[in-house]
């Protein structure tokens, strides 16, 4: 990591009002670093160094970002409380772009939302709401005039992500695969592959449609206030085009699930139905305006589409021997992998009961 002084050069790259006082890590994000920079200005501010060995196209990245925030900032015009809703980032005093590279790194600056709380964890109420969010924060969307790419192309392809799977356990770069319990997850993971892979021929077949998703749509990545109201939805990288089912189904793996993603004890993990009933209340409630009825009866789906894919991701990369999630330890993507896998099983065995909820809303 860079020291003080160098984070303290990079953020003066950019725009920024005040002093900087202090630059700490902030949240727990498995890609960008991320930190807090404090001023004696108006302001403090968060400070990211972009992945750029995961998206590869940083200017389509910030297009992206710059096109969303900007139109989402113009359906919320008039909104006293406007700047806790959108996040703002910083120009580069140099290019005037939102980004700033010294050939090798990228970095961001966004200004710091006040007052503003992420949670791991959210009750049936707040879940309602996030949905409401969520659903509207794709409706603001579902008019933008602007294009955006694929800031990592077909990022939420199951198609891709099982073949990755497949190319991994041919690989066996490190040697995991000779693991009788690897093996058994390889087999689990197989059975539903072919149904797990209904979006992307729904897609071929036009009766499904891609829309700008946020796709990343983890409990963490939605800003609360202080009374648990909703403000802001963060961490736009994925932002992209892609099945509604991606915003749907990553909430209710990481909201809906009664443990964290990574906890060992398998036989906890289960999934709520009071979260995935709110959730999925709030949702429909400001989705319904372009929702389409295919989309709709497919929440089910979504909500064991993702943790199914999950546990293909970091079942793949322990496979590949830890390269793209950072780890705290040797087997945590295994563990990952085992508590992703029991989710998808608990999701699937509760998809009549999900049935019912959505068709009676
Ligand atoms: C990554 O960056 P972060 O931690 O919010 C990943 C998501 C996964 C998630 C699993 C670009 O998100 O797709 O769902 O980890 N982001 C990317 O925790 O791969
Ligand atoms: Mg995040």
């Amino acid at each position: 990591m860079k020291s003080f002084e160098e984070l303290k050069s990079i953020t003066a790259q950019f725009d920024v009002r005040g002093n900087v006082l202090e630059i700490k890590p902030l949240g727990n994000g498995l890609i960008n670093d991320t930190l807090l920079v404090k001023t004696d200005g108006p302001d403090d501010y968060v400070l990211q160094r972009i992945n750029n060995a995961i998206f590869q196209d940083v200017e389509l990245l910030q297009h992206n970002i710059d096109c969303a925030t900007r139109h989402i900032r113009m359906k919320l015009a008039g909104d006293p409380d406007i700047d806790r809703k959108v996040l703002t980032f910083v120009p580069c005093r140099a290019t005037g772009k939102t980004y700033w590279t010294d050939g090798e790194t990228y970095w961001r600056v966004s200004v710091l939302i006040k007052d503003a709380y992420t949670h791991e964890v959210v009750d049936p109420a707040s879940s309602y709401d996030a949905g409401k969010a969520f659903g509207a924060f794709e409706a603001m969307l579902s008019d933008i005039p602007d294009t955006l790419g694929e800031t990592i192309p077909d990022f939420h392809n199951m198609e891709l992500r099982a073949r990755q799977l497949r190319e991994a356990v041919a690989a066996d770069p490190v040697g995991r695969m000779a693991s009788p319990e690897v093996q058994a997850i390889l087999k689990d993971l197989q059975t539903y592959e072919e149904e797990m892979c209904k979006a992307e021929r729904m897609y071929r077949e036009g009766v499904l449609p891609k829309r700008i998703c946020h796709c990343d749509t983890k409990v963490n990545n939605m800003l609360f206030d202080a009374d648990g109201n909703v403000l802001c939805v963060i961490d736009l990288d994925t932002l992209m085009p892609s099945f509604v089912f991606s915003d749907f189904g990553d909430f209710m793996r990481t909201a809906g699930s009664t443990v964290p993603e990574d906890d060992p004890a398998v036989e906890k993990v289960d999934l709520r139905m009071d979260i995935f009933e709110a959730f999925a209340r709030g949702y429909v409630e400001s989705a319904k305006v372009f929702l389409t009825p295919v989309e709709k009866e497919n929440l089910p789906f979504a909500a064991c589409l993702f943790p199914y894919m999950q546990a293909v991701r970091f079942f793949a990369d322990y496979i590949n021997g830890d390269t793209y999630y950072k780890i705290k330890y040797p087997d945590h993507n295994l563990v990952r992998t085992r508590n992703q896998v029991a989710l998808f099983h608990a999701a699937y065995a509760k998809v009549p009961q999900m049935k019912a909820f959505i068709d009676s809303l």
